[in-house]
C-alpha cells in the first residue's frame, strides 16, 4: 500500500494459503485492444490467470462488462500534479516588488512631467505671482512666485510622501495640477500597501496554470497520463470539448507524454516542465512526500477502486461483505490515514503568519542610510561652496568644516569659520551678506528703499528682494503696477524712481 505496480494474485485461493501474490505480466491496469482483447490485469482476469486483481484499479462501465469488481474501497477522480512554482526569494528590496520596474520608471517620468508643468504653469498664470508683504503699500511693488524651480520638484513630493507642504496652490491651473498629482498619488498609494503584503511573504507559490481548462489551452507544459490505464481511456472517450482537445495532443504528441508509473510521472514533473494527471489518490501520496509537489484545480471526474476479479468469481461476495465491514468501522480510513500520511509542507499563510525579516524590508534601511550619507554629502558640498568666494587663507577647508561642527555641537557661535569673517573683511562678502541692507537698485533701474519711518526690517526684506530681481533671480518680479512708475533701464535714484516712491499705493497691487 499504496500499490505502485498493479498485483495480481493467482490460484490456490487467497482465503487457504499458500497463494501466490505476484506483478502483472505486461505491468499495465489494462485497457481494451483493437481486437476486442484486454491488456494488463483485465486481460490476465479475463483470460483467468489470476483470481483477483488487488490493486488501484478502477471501476469503469467498460471493465465492468468484462470481469467483476468489488464494492469500491476508495473514491478519486483524475487531478493535475505539477511541480510548485517558487516566486523570487525575498530580498533586501522585495518593497519594490509591488510594482514592475515599468511602473516605477513611469512613476519617476510622471514626476518629473508633473514637476515640469507645474513650473510652467506657475509662471504662466498671473494668480501665482503675490506681493509677499501685505503691508508694503505704496513701497517697493514686488510680486514674487512660490514655484521656483526647487519648489515645484518638491511640492510633488511632498504630496507623494502624504506629508504636504507649505507651498499652496493659488491658482486655478496650479490647483488643477495638484488635484490630479494627488488624485495619481492616492491610487498609487493605495495600490502599493495593498500589494505589498503579498510581495512581502517569504516565498510566493506562482503558478502558471489553475485549471484544467488553463492547461488544455497552453502549449508551453506538457501533460499526459499513465499510460494503459482508466485516465488514458477516459480522455480517449470523453465527449467533453476540452478534454477531446487534450487527447489529440496526448495521442499526437512526440515524444510520447504517457508514462509507465506513476514514479516516472512524478519524476518527469519534478525535473521538466510537464504536469501529469493522475489519479488523486497518488496524486495526495505523492505531494505528503514531496514538498515541491502541488495540485492544480479540483478532480476532472469521481470513481472508485475496487478489486477485480473474473466474472462469477466467488470470492466476490465475501470482499463486498468484508470492504462494507472495514468501512462501516473506520478501518478504510485509518489505514488511509496510515499510509498517506507524511512529511508536513509548509503553506503559503504559514510564511505570512510568521512576519517579516530584515531580509524582507531591510532594503528600506539601506535607502534610508544612503539618503543620510548623500545629506551629510550635500551639506559639504553647500558648505564648500558657500565659500568658494571667500579669500583663501592658510586655514584649511577641513578645519574650517571641523571648526564649524564644533561650533554648533557646542553651541558656540564664536566658533563659526574664520574664513567667513576673513570674507567679510576683504570685501568678498556671503551670498546673503552680500545683499544689500537698506536699499537695492532693481535691474530695470528702480530703486527701492526704506521710507522715513518704515520699520528697518520691512526695508530689509523688500531691499533683499529688490537685490534677487537685480541678480535674474526670476521667481521675483516688480509688480505692473510699478513698472508703470518705470521708465527703460536707467540709474539708482532717478527722479522718476524717486517719484515712484512717494506714489501713494503704487507698489502694491490689490
Ligand atoms: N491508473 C491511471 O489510469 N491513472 C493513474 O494516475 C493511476 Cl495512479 C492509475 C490506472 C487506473 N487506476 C486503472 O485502473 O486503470
Amino acid at each position: 500500500m499504496p500499490p505502485t505496480r498493479p498485483t495480481v494474485s493467482s490460484t490456490p485461493p487467497w482465503s487457504s494459503p499458500p497463494f501466490w501474490i505476484r506483478l502483472v505480466g505486461d505491468g499495465v491496469y489494462g485497457v481494451p485492444e483493437a481486437n476486442g482483447t484486454w491488456t494488463g490485469m483485465v486481460g490476465e482476469l479475463i483470460t483467468r490467470k489470476a483470481d483477483l486483481a488487488v490493486a488501484g484499479l478502477t471501476i469503469t462501465a467498460e471493465r465492468e462488462k468484462v470481469i467483476d469488481f468489488s464494492k469500491p474501497f476508495m473514491t478519486l477522480g483524475i487531478s493535475i500534479l505539477y511541480r510548485v512554482h517558487m516566486g523570487r526569494k525575498p530580498g533586501y528590496f522585495s518593497f519594490l516588488d509591488p510594482f514592475s520596474p515599468g511602473v516605477w520608471l513611469f512613476m519617476l517620468l510622471a514626476y518629473l512631467a508633473v514637476s515640469c508643468i507645474l513650473f510652467l504653469v506657475a509662471r504662466l498664470t498671473p494668480y501665482e505671482w503675490y506681493s509677499p508683504h501685505a503691508c508694503a503699500r505704496g513701497r517697493c511693488g514686488l510680486l514674487v512666485n512660490q514655484y521656483s524651480l526647487g519648489n515645484s520638484l518638491w511640492f510633488p513630493v511632498g504630496g507623494f510622501m502624504q506629508q504636504g507642504s507649505t507651498i499652496a496652490p493659488r491658482a486655478l491651473s496650479t490647483r488643477c495640477v495638484s488635484g490630479v498629482w494627488w488624485a495619481f498619488t492616492l491610487i498609487i498609494i493605495s495600490s502599493y500597501t495593498a500589494n505589498l503584503a503579498a510581495f512581502l511573504t517569504v516565498q510566493r507559490m506562482d503558478v502558471p496554470i489553475e485549471s484544467v481548462d488553463d492547461l488544455a489551452d497552453q502549449t508551453t507544459i506538457e501533460y499526459g497520463t499513465i499510460h494503459g490505464g482508466s485516465s488514458m481511456t477516459f480522455f480517449q472517450n470523453s465527449r467533453y470539448q476540452t478534454y477531446q482537445r487534450m487527447w489529440n495532443y496526448m495521442y499526437s504528441k512526440q515524444p510520447s507524454v504517457f508514462v509507465k508509473s506513476t514514479e516516472e510521472g512524478v519524476a518527469r514533473v519534478l525535473n521538466s516542465n510537464y504536469a501529469f494527471l493522475l489519479e488523486s489518490t497518488m496524486n495526495e501520496y505523492h505531494r505528503q512526500r514531496n514538498c515541491n509537489l502541488t495540485q492544480v484545480g479540483g478532480l476532472l471526474d469521481t470513481k472508485g477502486y475496487g478489486i477485480g476479479m473474473p466474472v462469477g468469481s466467488a470470492f466476490r461476495d465475501e470482499f463486498d461483505l468484508a470492504i462494507l465491514q472495514l468501512q462501516e468501522n473506520n478501518r478504510l480510513e485509518i489505514l488511509k490515514r496510515k499510509w498517506w500520511e507524511g512529511g508536513k509542507c509548509p503553506k503559503e499563510e504559514d510564511h505570512r503568519a510568521r512576519g517579516l525579516g530584515m531580509e524582507n524590508i531591510g532594503g528600506i534601511f539601506v535607502v534610508l542610510i544612503c539618503g543620510l550619507i548623500v545629506a551629510i554629502f550635500m551639506a559639504m558640498l553647500e558648505f564648500l561652496w558657500t565659500l568658494r568666494h571667500s579669500e583663501a587663507t592658510e586655514v584649511s577647508v577641513c578645519r574650517e568644516m571641523v571648526a564649524e561642527l564644533r561650533g554648533i555641537i557646542l553651541c558656540q557661535d564664536g566658533a563659526r569659520p574664520r574664513r567667513r569673517r576673513a570674507g567679510l573683511r576683504s570685501g568678498h562678502p556671503l551670498p546673503e551678506e552680500r545683499l544689500p541692507r537698506a536699499t537695492a537698485t532693481l535691474s530695470n533701474g528702480q530703486l527701492c528703499g526704506a521710507a522715513a519711518g518704515e520699520p528697518e526690517q520691512l526695508a530689509q526684506r523688500l531691499a533683499r528682494e529688490a537685490a534677487l530681481v537685480a541678480r535674474g533671480c526670476a521667481h521675483v518680479r516688480v509688480c505692473p503696477e510699478c513698472r508703470r512708475f518705470q521708465g527703460p533701464r536707467r540709474p539708482a535714484r532717478s527722479e522718476e524712481s524717486l517719484a515712484w516712491d512717494r506714489a501713494p499705493g503704487g507698489g502694491e497691487p490689490e
